[in-house]
């Protein structure tokens, strides 16, 4: 069958094997989305959810994941060890054929529940294909057995007995070191990245202890341990650390349901704080849904009758007044639904929405039933729940009229475009650009500065509005945030249509020092609350203006944009005499030297905004806008450089 690939120890069964892990290869997209720094991370989600699994059946308790200087992987587990025998299908150990037969896991699963995957469950010959080397030792029956592949899933050491061990030792580990040939951008992980999605599956896993060693001799070396018995109750109480709380309760319901014979497992948990803004996540087999689906729509429509009807009987709304709306419902709510199934169905182009249908009537069942329990029982916080959406639904009819009024402000020409626009000549939007900057006085620089072919620019007056204080009403009475809605054309919130957006860069325009960093910082919270799918689709960009120059009379030598820089042309330049100056603000620029420095596309450095998590993107949003000063200090003292740099 097609090139036989030899090797001694192999018989012609092992050759259509290893053609299946070669297609892999050939195509990793197809198997772990891309091959890039998240594809390479992939790799270790899949090995990890394997342990999961095994923990979730019951069996395994503590998982260990540990990166070490070079780069290599391992996770073991406490379960029962992955089975050796001769699997008789493949006639091969069964463990050697869950690493060398594409799905293996699905298809010898014999109805074990695997929960884990979804996008991911692609299984663990997957990882094997794309690493240089990986090998598994299995603990089981008193017996520690070992088994290697190399290059890409062919087994260089075969399965054999390395030792006896104690009976009550028993798991699975496997480590392996991911194929620089397939991830050209480097095989190197990044802490933070594992961090994160190991403390989520801990919260996403009650009682599952993680234990995440990094070994690499930087800031991050250690080991960190991580076990939630309260599950996502604590997730919950973790995301609202930052927020006030308006009630102390955590709402919390775990239960499995059977629906049209299947087995779905029902998780939610949900607290208000004072803030307006909603952090409401939903996950299916343990992974997140950007896009939502059947589990977050069902939870919305559920909490919105349960809490309309416990008012309405409860005459904390009269028969004359409106219901309250899932817009009202959604302000400052913290909310984590995770619902597990054994056969999901995903839509969209990128999979990312839940469409199973019987996961709607497991959510209404199952929270229904439990929200109206509650409220029963707590009245308390059922009249502060229901007061607080009360108010937004007042503060709702008040912006439409405030919105209206300010409109007529004269602010807008009647293209309905700001009057302090200066827009640019082109209406083709994906060459087009627009610089919002702060004062006048570099709003002037930049406009004459500019090429006003694609260049448009819109300058503010000083600090915009802290969106994470205040909430819809004034953020849409704001001046300066209404000419930014109307400039960039495409709506706002959940209605923006980014194929009327009329600039494919957005860049944000502040002086290099504390004042200007903050701006950019109120800038970038209006821009994440509002217009999550701009920084999303990468049109969001921050300007780098030089900090000093260095210069000999009239004659310019040469920009620096950092410290660092500086001190390096220090050094080049030897003894030359030249002078230093610091720029302070955009204002000290000419127009000439703006263009040179930071407009001119040749020359100029732009910092792309891109949201690696935006699960933690919320939290140092609501860190850094919100409520609590003491978590903002330790923040910015402990992260300076961090805080800095929110852009990355
Ligand atoms: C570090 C990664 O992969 N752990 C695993 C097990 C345990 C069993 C198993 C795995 C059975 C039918 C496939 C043991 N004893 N950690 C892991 N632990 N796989 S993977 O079985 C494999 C399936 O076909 C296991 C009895 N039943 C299952």
């Amino acid at each position: 069958m097609g090139t036989a690939i030899k090797h001694d120890n192999y018989t012609s069964d092992d050759i259509q094997v290893l053609e299946g892990l070669e297609a892999v290869r050939k195509r990793p997209g197809m198997y772990i989305g891309t091959t890039d720094k998240n594809g390479l991370h992939h790799l270790v989600w899949e090995i990890i959810d394997n342990s999961v699994d095994e923990a979730l059946a019951g069996y395994a308790h503590d998982i260990e994941i540990t990166v070490d200087k070079d780069d290599v992987v391992t996770v073991k587990d406490d379960g029962r060890g992955m089975p050796i025998e001769i699997h008789p299908k493949t006639g091969k150990s069964t463990v050697e054929t869950i690493f060398t037969v594409l799905h293996a896991g699905g298809k010898f699963g014999g109805g074990a529940y695997k929960v884990s995957g979804g996008l991911h469950g692609v299984g663990a010959s997957v990882v094997n294909a794309l690493s240089k080397w990986l090998d598994v030792t299995i603990h089981k029956d008193g017996k520690a057995s070992y088994i290697k592949f190399e290059n890409g899933g062919s087994v260089s050491v075969p399965l054999h007995i390395i030792g006896e061990c104690a009976k009550d030792i028993h798991g699975s580990t496997v480590r392996f070191k991911p194929d620089d040939a397939i991830f050209k951008e480097g095989t190197v992980f990044d802490y933070d990245v594992l961090f994160s999605r190991i403390r989520q599956m801990a919260f996403l896993n009650k009682g599952i202890k993680f234990v995440f060693t990094w070994d690499k001799d930087d800031e991050h070396h250690g080991t960190t341990a991580f076990c939630y018995e309260g599950g996502i109750k604590e997730f919950v109480m973790f995301l609202n650390e930052n927020e006030r709380p308006i009630f102390d309760d955590v709402l919390y319901v775990d239960k499995q349901i059977t629906v049209d014979g299947m087995d779905i497992n029902v998780e939610i948990s949900l607290q208000y704080n004072l803030s307006y803004s909603e952090k409401v996540y939903a996950f299916c087999n343990n992974i997140l849904t950007p896009d939502g689906g059947t589990h977050i729509d069902s939870f919305r429509a559920t909490l919105n009758r349960v809490i309309n009807a416990y008012a309405k009987n409860n005459k904390l709304i009269k028969d004359n007044e409106d219901s309250l709306t899932s817009d009202d419902l959604k302000e400052g709510l913290t909310a984590i639904i995770s619902v597990k199934h054994p056969d999901p169905q995903y839509e969209g182009q990128t999979k990312a929405k839940l469409g199973s249908s019987e996961v709607t009537k497991a959510v209404r069942e199952v929270f229904g039933e439990y929200l109206k329990h509650y409220l029963l029982e707590n009245p308390a916080v059922a009249k502060i729940i229901i007061e607080k959406a009360k108010a937004a639904l007042e503060a709702r009819l008040a912006a439409k009229k405030a919105r209206e009024s300010v409109r007529r402000k004269g602010d807008f020409n009647g293209a309905n475009l700001p009057t302090k626009l200066k827009d640019c000549a082109s209406k083709d939007a994906t060459i087009s650009e627009i610089y919002i900057v702060e004062g006048n006085s570099a709003g002037g620089s930049a406009q004459q500065g500019r090429d006003s072919d694609f260049q448009a620019v819109l300058p503010l007056r000083g600090k915009i509005l802290n969106v994470e204080k205040a909430r819809q009403q004034r953020v849409f009475e704001n001046a300066e945030i209404n000419m930014m809605i109307s400039a960039f054309g495409c709506g706002f919130g959940d209605n923006i249509d980014v194929s009327k957006l009329r600039y494919h860069k957005i860049v944000i325009m502040t002086d290099a020092d504390v004042d200007g960093q903050h701006i950019a910082t109120l800038m970038l919270t209006f821009l994440y609350r509002y217009f999550r799918p701009l920084i999303e689709g990468g049109y969001v960009y921050i300007a780098m203006p030089p900090l000093y120059k260095l210069f000999k009379g009239q004659r310019t030598l040469r920009y620096c944009y950092s410290d660092e820089e500086l001190e390096l042309a220090k050094r080049d330049f030897g003894d030359e005499k030249y002078d230093i100056q610091r720029y302070k603000g955009l204002g000290e620029m000419d127009p000439d030297q703006l263009w040179e420095t930071t407009l001119d596309p040749e020359h100029r450095t732009l910092k792309r905004v891109t949201i690696p998590d935006a699960i933690d993107a919320d939290q140092v949003f609501s860190m850094l806008m919100g409520d609590e000063v003491e978590p903002r200090k330790n923040f910015i003292i402990e992260n300076a450089h961090f805080a800095k740099n929110l852009d990355y």
